[in-house]
């Protein structure tokens, strides 16, 4: 056995152990021992495949991997499983059948599905071990969610109208907001600009929301704008979750690609043609939006968009739109990016 080879195993281990004293710890009803050991490790390696470097070329085999761990029953597999199905991997997409297996996941001992079924059906986020309440199982809670409510979108408000840039208010709740900058606060990194990597004009974090990272809040949020915009879900770029500490900033910049330098890289992936922010906190000063050309600095109370138009109504790049980040002057801003594309990728 190659060292690397050990060294999983050992990983798989431990991580078996972990999850055993976790859900002994918990008193939930455990599964039968040797069926859990069996699921662990097929579901610790398609986890392993989708956040390692080969997700891309690998991600059926990780999907089919998880999918096996949970038709066995494996509670975090099913979470995840989830996932796959309202996003549509390797399936139609289905938010019924999504949510169902949510609640099984956290029946079955899925701190990860608890945690974000009480969001969603309760507005409830708990950061440590859930419980769903007194006389209530996962199940009674699940049934408590309505999907059109659920993916609902206020009316937005007009900030400008040419360019387009709206103001929609309450897109999300505080608890949907608190999840996901607990899910995206591990994981911060320098922010990179297009092509560019790091780049002193862009000095906060970012974490993104790629396929590994997903879960059902991040796809609540992704549903909500590409309906909001009527836009194809496919149309939407890898979410990203912003955060700014003081003095931390994205200075003035375009989110257009310049199609003179770009012009092969719009014509497979389309143009950004919108910007889509949803902010997830307000206790900071400072730290607005602003589009110094249009005389506008945006600030959203927390789960509020402000959704703008990249392009004019001929669909070319529109300078007008420049903005920036401003940095906070106190405390910490955290922000929901979306960038959506013009076409899906082909
Ligand atoms: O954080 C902000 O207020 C602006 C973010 C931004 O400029 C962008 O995502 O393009």
């Amino acid at each position: 056995m190659s060292s690397k080879d050990k060294e999983r195993e050992e990983r798989l281990a431990a991580a078996l152990r972990e999850n055993l004293r976790r859900r002994k710890s918990q008193g939930r009803q455990l599964r039968d021992r040797s069926t859990l050991i069996e699921d662990e490790p097929r579901f610790e390696e398609g986890m392993a495949i989708l956040g390692g470097p080969d997700a891309a070329l690998e991600w059926q085999r990780a999907v089919d991997l998880i999918d096996a761990a949970a038709a066995a029953g494996h509670p975090d597999a099913i979470a995840r499983r989830a996932v796959f199905e309202c996003r549509g991997v390797g399936r139609d997409s289905d938010w019924v059948r999504a949510l169902d297996s949510l609640a099984l996941a956290a029946e079955g001992g899925s701190e990860w599905a608890a945690r974000q079924l009480l969001v969603l059906a309760d507005g409830r986020f708990e950061p440590e071990t859930p419980t769903a309440g007194p006389g209530c199982s996962w199940n009674d809670l699940r049934t408590r969610i309505s999907l059109p409510q659920l993916m609902a979108t206020p009316q937005p408000q007009a900030l400008s109208t040419d360019p387009l840039i709206m103001a929609v208010p309450a897109i999300a709740t505080a608890a949907e907001c608190q999840w996901l900058i607990a899910a995206a606060g591990p994981r911060l990194q320098a922010a990179e600009v297009y092509q560019h990597g790091v780049d002193p004009g862009r000095t906060n974090r970012f974490a993104p929301f790629s396929f590994a990272h997903q879960d059902l809040i991040s796809e609540v949020f992704r549903t909500r704008i590409a309906q909001a915009l009527g836009a194809p879900q496919q149309c939407l770029e890898v979410s990203q979750v912003l955060h700014y500490a003081v003095g931390q900033e994205f200075v003035l910049h375009c989110d257009f690609l310049d199609p003179r330098a770009l012009g092969e890289e719009i014509a497979r992936n389309g143009q950004r043609i919108v910007t889509v922010l949803i902010y997830l906190n307000e206790d900071f000063e400072g730290g607005a939006t602003s589009f110094p050309r249009l005389g506008i600095e945006h600030r959203g109370a927390t789960g509020d968009a402000l959704m703008f138009r990249n392009v004019d109504r001929a669909g070319q790049p529109d300078p007008r739109t420049q903005h920036a980040g401003s940095a906070p002057s106190s405390g910490e801003k955290w922000v929901f990016s979306q960038w959506v594309r013009n076409h899906e990728p082909s």
